[in-house]
């Protein structure tokens, strides 16, 4: 008899591509997962997406996230699709302060849900909780300051994800709140079927490469550039996970 104690632990590579409206903190998010860091003045994701890897240390599992953080501006929406093809998840993110934001996420969640792989495990995250100010869940009083305030409910967006079958998290890149627990739920919803062994990585049109199209006129500023810290200061053996 096979002892289930000394089972090795899965350990698997996990395609994940985040999508949302510009300047809602995809790449914020990723920041503080990947490096526990945040920056006041992120500059706009250019061209297509950033590669980025983080592991997630599970006690049943290891994931190790390959992580497409797309850009979100709507010149580059018509590259989504190459990043999500393939993606076993998805991070759609919206920001708290903006009603447009969860609109658009909403977009993103109808076009996984008729395009990307049948199996996704879909986040919606509603990031910049720390703006939230004083306004609650449910009472919603936007208190009008400096543009500063929650404009989103908690309600009204989680029972919009529980329609829809997806996970929801409030989440700070900021200060960090809640941004370890989305990944880790993720990586427990994972569907142990669609978990592939480790060293598939690529995909996405292989290497990394990432874009392609002309979108970059101007050159620079990472167009079309893929870029892995794990070979950086971006990689972490295990996460808070
Ligand atoms: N207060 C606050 N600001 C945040 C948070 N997350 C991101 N920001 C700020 O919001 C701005 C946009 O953040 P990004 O991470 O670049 O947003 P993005 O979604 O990657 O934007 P694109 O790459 O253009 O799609 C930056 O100035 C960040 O510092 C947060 O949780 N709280
Ligand atoms: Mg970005």
């Amino acid at each position: 008899m096979a002892s289930r104690d000394e089972a090795p632990k899965l350990s698997s590579s996990v395609k994940l591509v985040l999508l949302g409206e510009a300047a809602v903190g995809k790449s914020s998010l990723v920041l503080r997962f990947v490096n526990d860091d945040f920056q006041e003045n992120k500059e706009p994701t250019i061209g297509a997406a950033a590669f980025l890897t983080q592991k997630c240390t599970l006690p049943s599992r290891t994931i190790k996230f390959e992580i497409w953080d797309t850009a979100g501006q709507e010149r580059f929406a018509s590259l989504a699709p190459m990043y999500y093809r393939n993606a076993q998840t998805a991070l759609v993110v919206y920001d708290i302060t903006k009603p447009t934001s969860l609109i658009k996420a909403k977009h993103w969640v109808s076009e996984l849900q008729r395009q990307a792989s049948p199996g996704i495990v879909i986040a919606l995250v509603g990031n910049k909780l720390d703006l939230a100010a004083t306004a609650d869940a449910d009472g919603g009083d936007v208190d009008g300051g400096d543009g500063g305030s929650r404009a989103v409910l908690t309600a009204e967006a989680k029972a919009y994800a529980d329609e829809e079958g997806l996970l929801f998290y409030e989440t700070s890149a900021k200060t960090g709140e809640n941004v370890q627990s989305v990944f880790e739920a993720i990586a427990n919803a994972i569907p142990e079927s669609t978990l592939k062994p480790r060293g598939g990585a690529g995909g996405f049109g292989g290497s990394g490469r990432a874009g392609g199209t002309g979108g970059g006129g101007s050159g620079g500023e990472g167009v079309g550039m893929a870029v892995n810290l794990e070979d950086g200061v971006g990689a972490k053996e295990g996460c808070a996970c």
